[in-house]
């Protein structure tokens, strides 16, 4: 693949869910050994360091139906401005959350520098809910709605405009645990999803093929990989908060890292939800940073 200028930018957020500890999720893949793998694969790495986040607040604990939700505005204000700062130096923006709110500063900071942005999204969730259909509240579990332009007005218009991503330009990987208002959302809005069902049927490489041709006939002029760690079975990647079972293994993982390799479509990438207090050792932010490794080009031969 081609050698790559990149900014990664951390984000030590976990105001998006009720499990504390994901705000160590930038520091875990650091050590990880996150900036070295990439060096060694021949790019040039700039560490940004991390969004500046109050680690003193204790969240707004009043809006049950969108849980911490101004802090959740400000740290994605904050990442889509690092976002978009990064694009016009004309560099490659790879995120480390950080819960998976994250994703709507980022496609924030994306979405005004391209045209017809794609997105893949690599989760046991489809992240679709809004308040009105959420369970939780937690506002993890509601980025790609955001970013289609449902839900909460001041997260919707990040940046001053919506909606950031087009539903027929989401492609959706790995999902599995999906509630019912996601559902209806996915049928209305005819995003494109590969469950585990079709993972299991077809296998991952004919998934991916997939996947890639149904971005590239929408001709768009980016693409944003979003990887949730709980992507992958909780096997492999214990220190997430929502672990579940039946999901993407390892080997299937680095496939599909590969294949978007060799395809050169992917212009940005983040990596959320490795929370090192829930983890085993090291070992959810060793296997992101493995991930890494897979994506931007390591080959065996
Ligand atoms: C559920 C909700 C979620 C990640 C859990 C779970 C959402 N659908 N997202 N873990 N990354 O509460 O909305
Ligand atoms: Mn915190
Ligand atoms: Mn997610
Ligand atoms: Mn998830």
């Amino acid at each position: 693949m081609n050698k790559l200028e990149m900014s990664i930018i951390g984000v030590p957020m976990d105001f998006g869910q009720n499990r504390r500890g994901v705000d160590m999720g930038p520091s875990a893949m650091r050590y990880a050994g996150a900036i070295q793998r990439l060096e060694a694969l021949g790019h040039e790495v700039k560490d940004e360091g991390d969004i500046a986040i109050d680690q003193t607040a204790t969240g707004d604990e009043t809006n049950t139906k969108l849980r911490n939700l101004p802090e959740v505005i400000e740290t994605s204000t904050k990442l889509a401005d690092k976002v978009s700062e990064v694009l016009s130096n004309k560099r490659f923006p790879l995120v480390l959350g950080g819960d998976h709110s994250i994703a709507i500063g980022t496609l924030a900071g994306l979405a005004k520098n391209y045209e017809n942005l794609g997105v893949i999204w690599y989760d046991a969730h489809a992240d679709m809910n809004t308040e009105e259909t959420s369970p939780s509240g937690n506002i993890h579990g509601m980025p790609l709605a955001v970013s289609m332009g449902l839900g909460h007005d001041k997260l919707v218009n990040i940046h001053g405009y919506a909606p950031k991503v087009k539903p027929e330009n989401i492609v959706i990987i790995g999902a599995r645990s999906v509630d019912p208002g996601e559902r209806d959302l996915i049928k209305e809005k005819g995003v494109k999803v590969f469950t585990m069902h079709e993972i299991d049927k077809l296998g991952m490489t004919e998934v991916m093929n997939q996947a890639m041709w149904y971005l590239r006939d929408r001709e768009v002029d980016g693409v944003h990989l979003s990887l949730d760690l709980d992507g992958l079975d909780p096997l492999y990647t214990p220190g997430v908060g929502t672990p579940v079972p039946g999901g993407i293994s390892y080997r299937e993982s680095h496939l599909a890292m590969e294949m978007l390799a060799s395809s050169n479509l992917i212009t940005s990438a983040e990596f959320v939800e490795v929370n090192p207090i829930l983890d085993e050792k090291n070992k959810t932010a060793d296997v992101a940073v493995a991930l890494m490794g897979s994506l931007f080009g390591e080959s065996l031969v």
